[in-house]
């Protein structure tokens, strides 16, 4: 799905006469891509080796090696963002999608990249983290005039420092940021460095906000903090890709964030060390482990661990609005509210009204509810054992032991051992539903450190008006 276009070919702004032909071989052609599918890591056709990453539900970029130069081309332009399947999003992003490809280089390499405008106002680029010249750092009206639109800008400099990056315009911020305009900068280190390990599975993604009213394509620029859509590389669950491993092996993960709010990455079933971030590689001797850490807002973490337990771990943002799609905070609380009779009321002057969440927010989960045209359950995603419930920033991490070296598939759902999954607690017909049961059997359990066969209902009368708390 990766197309390459020569970047004046379809630019009607810009006048094939203006430029010369020196000129515009001097540029190499910018790459599009058209899907939101994981891309394959791109294995480096030139220059120093290194260990490629995977951008979840991304690409890298491919470089064109020019005298001992890695060269690269941006191109800031609006783009359709498929969110998850059957939900899109008119965004700005760079060579057609948002995030932009990841840039993977190595500590050291000489690297130009040319970032040419096609969006109807002003932009720059700034490279988060990195060691740069000033004049390379991208701010406009600090260290750069603006590019304008149709204009192309050169940044050059030595990726100084290994490590993991992001860049993003550093002009009307607040409104490119909040349509899109971010990607990922990996440099990776020269050879063997003490405080790198090497790892067999390498993630990344940026994390992102977007306010867009459900049926509409645009993000609204102006909001400040209640944005209705929680995102990594601008996917929301169940559009997320999962992260696919084999058993055992050294996995990390990279992220960073540009919402406006900070994000506790929280991951199941293994402990993990952060092990670097945009700063650089964390010392050893000052990590500990964790299973959840928070990212706060212009941040970015690099987490590790072994993945020795096999199964499907959820990796997710432990705010828990975060795991939800495009929903309205305005909605009153309404668990335990009879709301048949005002229901039937509205139903007059609204046919097919539904009342929301009168046993609590699960139900919408399974509602077959009619949604406006593009948009997203608020939550949702089908699981092995039913509906997952939820949404935004979710996604599974995948432990497999048959999972081949350097495979990135789907595996599928998890198939349990059989005796390893919750199950049900077989009890007397009719006892089950019982509060009263429920309690006999937990109340007996504690105090005989066994399971007793069910109490039978005429047990229960009886034993009902003797009481247990409060009953
Ligand atoms: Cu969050």
């Amino acid at each position: 799905m990766i197309t390459r276009r020569h970047l004046f070919a379809g630019a009607a702004a810009v006048s094939a006469s203006a430029v010369s032909r020196v000129a515009l071989a001097a540029i190499p052609e910018a790459v599009e891509q058209t899907s939101a599918d994981t891309a394959a890591p791109l294995l480096p056709p030139n220059g120093r080796p290194y260990n490629p990453v995977v951008t979840l539900n991304g690409w890298t970029c491919p470089w064109r090696m020019r005298e001992g130069v890695k060269e690269f081309h941006l191109v800031a332009e609006p783009v359709t963002r498929e969110l998850a399947p059957g939900y899109t999003a008119r965004l700005w992003g760079y060579n057609g999608q948002s995030p932009g490809p990841t840039i993977e280089v190595v500590e050291g390499d000489r690297v130009r990249i040319y970032v040419t405008n096609r969006l109807p106002e002003h932009t720059s680029m700034h490279w988060h983290g990195q060691r740069v010249p000033n004049g390379m750092d991208g701010v406009a009206g600090l260290t750069q005039p603006a590019i304008q639109p149709g204009q192309t800008y050169v940044y050059e400099f030595t990726a100084r420092r290994p490590g993991s990056f992001m860049y993003h315009p550093h002009a009307d911020e607040m409104t490119q940021m909040a349509m899109g305009m971010m990607g990922l900068w990996i440099t990776h280190p020269k050879g063997r460095h003490p405080q790198i390990a090497e790892v067999q599975r390498d993630f990344c993604f940026l994390m992102a906000a977007y306010d867009i009213d459900p049926g509409s394509y645009r993000p609204r620029v102006m909001t400040m903090t209640d944005f209705n859509l929680w995102t990594w590389n601008s996917r929301i669950f169940p559009g997320i890709a999962s992260l696919n491993v084999r058993q055992g092996d050294r996995v990390r993960i990279r992220t960073g964030n540009l919402t406006m709010t900070n994000h506790p990455l929280h991951l199941h079933g293994h402990e993990f060390e952060v092990t670097g971030t945009d700063g650089g590689p964390v010392p050893k001797s000052a990590r500990w482990p964790e299973v959840t850490t928070d990212i706060a807002v212009g941040q970015m973490r690099q987490i590790e661990f072994i993945a020795d337990e096999p199964g499907d771990w959820a990796l997710h943002c432990h705010k828990s609005h975060h795991t939800m799609n495009a929903m309205g905070h305005q909605v009153d609380t309404l668990i335990g509210a009879d709301t048949a009779a005002l229901t039937q009321k509205i139903r007059q002057l609204v046919p097919g009204y539904m009342a929301m969440g009168e046993r609590g927010m699960a139900e919408m989960g399974e509602m077959q509810m009619p949604l406006p045209e593009n948009t997203a359950p608020m939550m949702g995603g089908e699981g092995p054992y039913g509906s997952l419930e939820m949404g935004g920033m979710f996604s599974v991490l995948k432990v497999r032991r048959e999972q081949k070296p350097g495979d990135y598939s789907d595996p599928g759902w998890y198939a349990a051992p059989a005796g390893t999954v919750a199950r049900l607690q077989e009890t007397h017909a009719g006892a089950e539903t019982s509060p009263h049961g429920r309690h006999h059997m937990h109340h007996q359990q504690m105090h005989e450190g066994k399971t007793e066969p069910a109490p039978t209902e005429q047990q229960l009368r009886v034993r009902k008006p003797q009481g247990h708390e409060g009953h």
